[in-house]
């Protein structure tokens, strides 16, 4: 079966334009003309890493590993420092299980089944067009389900992705039950063989407790129709909320297993740094970024091209 793998260097290096003025270049700044490279530079940096979303603790374990690493070179030149931050970011984004090579285990399922959740304004209905676009260029059949019942531009939004992609949305009117269409598009997606069926969720608060009950709910529906599933859960968030996005995860991670995690809007923001934090602190892997809102703006993520396209 052929997969897709999505990575555009270049894009992914224009997106994070703005995040690497913010850290990298200052650093480079810091670093850049200074006689002697000691602790007194290491603490700048992390000055600089403070000032970066990247959260206290975060930027502290970054120096302290750091200063560990540098401990026994003697050669402290300003790529040799670079390097060493550069080794001990990528090292961080893999603790958290984020890898180069992700895919879905979509040989071993059929209907292969994704549920997507997050909050409002997240960029899940966004990310579902992409990645739909995404299985269907990999010659994939996908089947959607707007399961986000609640607002009523929710399904014409989806219907809206759902044709370019090329690909079948089941949906019901607004206020209807979001598990019925669950179980059709479920049931829809095993009888006629699609290889993917994707769930639309709603994106209400986290705060209120009904959201995580009808999550809940989707789940138990799912299982009733094919007990393995849902075969991943993606938690979307937004890029640009830093700290808050360790806050929704566990939150939502009451109500459903989160799997993976997609971190949306990294152009344009100068807050990618978030990333770095959000794999530090939690013990989600991150499987694919946003980079921007059109169809083929959704890539896979890897700690290796994202910290190459930082420091780049
Ligand atoms: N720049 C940028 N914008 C994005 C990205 N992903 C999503 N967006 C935008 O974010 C906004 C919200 O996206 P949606 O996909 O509607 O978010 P949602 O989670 O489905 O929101 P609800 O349905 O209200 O819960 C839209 O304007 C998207 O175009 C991204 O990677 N980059
Ligand atoms: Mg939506």
């Amino acid at each position: 079966m052929k997969l897709f793998k999505n990575l555009n260097f270049d894009k992914l290096k224009e997106g994070l334009t703005k995040t690497r003025e913010k850290i990298v270049n200052r650093i480079s700044e810091t670093i850049a003309g200074k006689a002697k490279l000691d602790t007194e530079i290491l603490d700048e940096i992390e000055e600089v890493l403070l000032t970066s979303d990247i959260g206290f603790e975060t930027s502290e374990a970054i120096i302290t590993e750091t200063k560990k690493r540098l401990k026994s070179v003697q050669e402290r030149t300003e790529p040799v420092i670079i390097q060493a931050v550069k080794e001990v970011i990528e090292d961080l984004l893999r603790s958290s299980g984020s890898s180069d090579d992700f895919q879905p285990a979509l040989e071993k399922h059929k209907p292969f089944v994704i549920i997507v959740v997050g909050i409002n304004g997240a960029g899940k209905t966004t990310t579902i067009g992409k990645l739909a676009h995404n299985f269907k260029q990999s010659n994939l059949n996908v089947v959607i389900g707007a399961a986000d019942t609640f607002r009523a531009a929710a399904n014409e939004q989806l219907e809206i992705w759902a044709k370019r992609a090329g690909v079948e949305i089941i949906q019901k009117g607004q206020g209807t039950d979001p598990s019925s269409v669950v179980y059709e598009t479920i049931q829809e997606a095993v009888q006629k063989k699609f290889d993917v069926a994707i769930i639309d969720t709603a994106g209400r608060l986290h705060t209120k407790m009904d959201l995580m009950e009808e999550l809940k709910k989707i789940n138990r529906t799912i299982k009733k129709v094919l007990p393995d599933a849902p075969h991943e859960t993606f938690l979307v968030l937004d890029g640009t909320t830093g700290q808050n996005a360790l806050v929704q995860a566990e939150e939502f991670a009451k109500s459903t297993p989160i799997t993976g995690l997609v971190i949306t809007k990294l152009d344009g923001t100068a807050k990618g740094g978030a990333i770095i934090q959000i794999c530090h602190k939690q013990k989600y892997p991150i499987r694919y970024i946003g980079i921007g809102e059109s169809i083929d703006d959704l890539q896979t993520f890897s700690p290796y091209e994202f910290v190459e396209a930082l420091f780049s």
